[in-house]
């Protein structure tokens, strides 16, 4: 998979580098440069989570086939159209991909991430001096709490050279835990996974459907007791309420019906659906999402994103309402996040 074609290099311009920043940084010193990304680390490590909880089974969930109502009306257009949806019955991993799980397969397999290998400049579409050299360094997105309130999210994303699974917050901050979720894979890295353990990524319908395990849609804030997502004014009042600041371990809080950890917030799942805005109403049985001809991404035009389902520890009810099973995003395929995971999905219980 291309790493960061000229589509991802227009968003990263548009969305998580500005130009602005993106020609300063070019045109800094590298001392000055390795100096910020210091200071970045240090303040996005400090939403490293402290408390340690038990960590739950992974023991595959049996979810039996049913038919529930997927999407929701009420609150962003891109969940609509609701629809009655049927789905075949499955196996789910009870909690987000751990860190720990992740390292077995990358010492079994040999497994060196996305963000790990050296960028290819042919990848950008663009001459190399066009590009600020940092992009050119192996990394990540990494969330990095401004000083200032803001609306423009290029205020609170960085590309973070050195930033990967094993160093969520960049070479300068604390090591990725075990009991954490893993961030940080680009979909290549979590399809591999899935291979090795004979699972797979879920269906965006699949992943719904075991996430709302029967319970009535909500539109509010979920109680602090049952989902990781940001309590005060995002980006810069965090309250932590809820325990945790950053990312938790998994299964710190209520499962629901189905017995599943951490489906609401703590970090993103990627599902293997292609993204487009809102539902097909046709498409009600085992749905796929569409191809990947008719995917489109209105935040990413021109890029193939897939579909994320459940909110972050980020979502705030002033900023990313989307702390419920109906929310959807696009997440590029080929960059990590450090808010983004994902679970597997198996067709036989071992
Ligand atoms: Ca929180
Ligand atoms: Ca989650």
């Amino acid at each position: 998979m291309r790493r960061y074609p000229i589509r991802s290099f227009n968003r990263a311009k548009r969305g998580f580098f500005t130009v602005s920043s993106a020609l300063c940084l070019a045109a800094c010193g590298a001392s000055e440069v390795d100096e910020n990304a210091a200071l970045q680390a240090t303040a996005a490590s400090d939403f490293a989570a402290t408390v340690k909880c038990n960590t739950p089974s992974s023991t595959r969930v049996r979810i039996d086939g049913g038919t529930f109502i997927m999407g929701s009306n009420a609150v962003y257009a891109e969940e609509s159209l609701e629809r009655e949806t049927t789905i075949d019955g499955f196996w789910i991993d009870p909690h987000e991909v751990t860190n720990g799980q992740f390292a077995k397969f990358v010492e079994a397999a040999g497994y060196q991430t996305v963000a790990e290998k050296p960028v290819d400049p042919a990848q950008f579409g663009v001459p190399v001096e066009q590009i600020p050299s940092f992009m050119l360094q192996p990394g990540s997105a990494v969330f990095t709490p401004p000083h200032n309130p803001s609306r423009n999210y290029s205020d609170w994303w960085e590309y973070l050279p050195g930033a990967n699974w094993r160093k969520p917050y960049g070479p300068q901050g604390p090591d990725a835990r075990p009991d954490q979720p893993v961030v940080h894979l680009a979909w290549d890295d979590m399809h591999a996974y899935a291979e090795w353990t004979g699972g797979r990524i879920p269906t965006e319908a699949e992943w719904e459907y075991a996430a709302s395990a029967g319970a009535e849609k909500y539109t509010e804030q979920p109680d602090p007791r049952l989902a990781n997502s940001w309590q005060g004014v995002f980006p810069i009042v965090n309250e932590g309420s809820d325990g945790f600041k950053g990312i938790a371990p998994v299964g710190c809080f209520e499962p629901n019906a189905n017995g599943l950890y951490d489906m609401v917030g703590n970090v993103w799942e990627v599902t293997a659906d292609y993204y487009r805005a809102g539902h097909d109403p046709a498409d009600q049985t085992n749905p796929r999402g569409p191809s990947e001809n008719a995917a489109y991404d209105p935040l990413n035009p021109g890029f193939t994103s897939r579909v994320m389902k459940g909110g972050s520890y980020l979502c705030a009810p002033n900023y990313c309402q989307r702390y419920r099973p109906e929310s959807r995003q696009g997440r590029d395929a080929g960059l990590g996040a450090s808010n983004v995971g994902f679970r597997l999905v198996y067709d036989s219980a071992e």
